[in-house]
């Protein structure tokens, strides 16, 4: 289900395994998932181009050190025709659920038909369903609304008053893009980010001809940017609170250079550890939010009036356009409710805390079903991508294991989900993530759902091979639900 990064991705494995006998369900007519959807105007990685590839497709034609949106997208599209992965698509197949047949394996519905399948791939990813919020009297706006990752990109905000609500990854990137054409930019923040310097630059031609000629340098740039990341970051987030602190001075002097009034600088300083929620990368955030045209807005929202926004302190605002950048539903992404095991239980559960999970993949009650980017394998620090295929040589080392024969099945047993989880969850106690502040990691009961609490490289050991003993695997049907049962 999906074919965005970690689909592609899957699907890429399958055949280099020799499996071909799979399709991708796609609700879409093009790939990309998150990078097909985000075309908002400065949408760009905030992790270096040469470490956010396949591992396995490296691309010697990045144009910058961070890639922006269309270079990503472009990027996948030709992996995706290069490895052949193409034909197996299935374009506008939105699917609507899929459930567990103890007799008939994984039946899965989408809106142009019911496809059977034994094993189902979930890589629906995380970023892919907006979240608006609730905002009294929204509907009757007069003027034009939009979410960043549903952006109107026929609607011109040359000279138009524009509201954006929300100052997270999505919203530090799109300010200075329309900062200079808008009449007026009310930039409405709940809680101020930690804002870094962007390091970002153009890869020039000889960088370039030298990748191609000689992959190896590459490599080994990207071995570099990944290990400094992993040591620096990871430590200052997990580990050493001392080397936090050393890096949050280090930033807060960014925000002291680019903000000379003291005033709006109060405002943007953030009151929690850095890495709480998403650290953000910038160098023009900062300086468009000091430009006359720009106005900073704290004041809570009471509500929204046909002729703009109303704050707490009586002010309406008044707009032409009011554009949420306040992100997407993660933890409650609803295809979970969708999502069925055995006995009823929901993939939902996972993401609740109700149901225990192994290495983020797999869950029990969920045979022969594997989820890419699932509850706690997302990262503050380095490439996302990295983490989904480590998922993909676990998901294909256990279908290795389990063999060609149609009606294996295998369940992870709860006791293993169940160590796996609660000691995950005593390990983020420790990390910067609990340290306080709310953010999309966090479900509705204050559990962090989205991040993985140490070394990604410790990760990749646990996912390296696929462990039959910590699985009851058998033959479909009877036998396997009575086992599972006794375990
Ligand atoms: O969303 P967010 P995003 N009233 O959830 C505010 C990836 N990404 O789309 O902090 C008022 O981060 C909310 O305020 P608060 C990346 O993983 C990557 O920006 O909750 N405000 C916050 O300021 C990122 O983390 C890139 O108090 C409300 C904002 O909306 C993830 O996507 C670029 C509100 C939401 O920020 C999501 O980023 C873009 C309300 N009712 C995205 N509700 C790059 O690689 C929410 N907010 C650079």
């Amino acid at each position: 289900m999906g074919a965005g990064f970690s689909g592609i991705g899957a699907a890429i494995r399958l055949l280099q395994s020799g499996e071909d006998d799979f399709v991708i369900l796609e609700r879409a007519g093009r790939l990309g998932g998150t990078w097909r959807d985000n075309v908002y105007p400065g949408c760009r990685c905030d992790v270096p181009s040469h470490l956010y590839s396949y591992s396995f497709a490296l691309n010697p034609d990045w144009q910058h050190t961070y890639a922006d949106q269309s270079e990503i997208w472009e990027y996948l599209r030709a992996t995706a025709e290069r490895f052949g992965v193409l034909p197996h698509v299935r374009w506008s197949h939105r699917v609507l659920d899929a459930a567990w047949d103890d007799a008939l394996g994984w039946a899965v519905t989408t809106d142009r038909g019911v496809f059977g399948c034994q094993y189902l791939i979930s890589a629906t990813g995380s970023l892919a369903e907006p979240s608006t919020p609730l905002i009294p009297g929204a509907s009757c706006f007069a003027g034009t609304v939009m979410h960043s990752a549903r952006w109107n990109t026929s609607h011109s905000f040359d000279g138009q008053r524009v509201a954006l609500i929300g100052t997270g990854a999505s919203s530090v990137q799109i300010v200075p893009s329309i900062q200079p054409t808008v009449e007026h930019l009310s930039v409405f923040q709940r809680t101020p980010g930690w804002v870094l310097p962007h390091p970002v630059r153009p890869i020039r031609d000889w960088e370039r001809r030298l990748f191609r000629l000689f992959p190896p340098a590459q490599r080994l740039i990207r071995a570099l940017t990944y290990w400094q990341r992993e040591v620096v970051l990871v430590s200052a987030f997990t580990k050493y609170d001392g080397l936090r602190t050393a890096l949050e001075r280090q930033v807060r002097r960014h925000l002291a250079t680019q903000v000379p009034d003291s005033e709006l600088r109060a405002k943007l300083a953030p009151d929690y550890q850095l890495g709480c929620k998403r650290a953000l990368p910038s160098n023009d955030f900062y300086p468009a939010l000091t430009k006359p045209n720009v106005e900073l807005v704290t004041e809570p929202i009471a509500r929204i009036e046909p002729e703009g926004i109303l704050t707490t302190d009586g002010e309406l605002h008044l707009l032409d356009v009011i554009v949420f950048a306040t992100g997407f539903h993660v933890s409650d992404n609803p295809i979970g409710e969708h999502v069925v095991g055995r006995d009823g239980h929901r993939l939902s559960e996972a993401f609740s805390g109700d149901l225990p999970n192994y290495l983020g993949t797999t869950f029990p009650h969920f045979p022969n079903f594997f989820m890419l980017t699932g509850p706690n394998t997302g990262t503050g620090h380095t490439s996302q991508i990295f983490m989904i295929e480590c998922q993909l040589n676990y998901v294909l080392d256990a279908l290795d294991a389990l063999g060609d024969g149609p009606d294996a099945v295998a369940e992870v047993l709860p006791s293993v989900a169940e160590a796996f989880t609660e000691d995950l969850q005593r390990k983020i106690e420790k990390t910067v993530w609990a340290s306080g502040c709310a953010s999309w990691y966090q479900n509705q009961h204050g559990r962090n759902v989205a991040m993985w609490p140490d070394y990604t490289i410790v990760y990749r050991r646990r996912t390296r091979r696929f462990d039959p003993d910590d699985y009851v695997i058998g033959r479909r049907h009877e036998e396997t639900a009575a086992a599972v049962s006794m375990a």
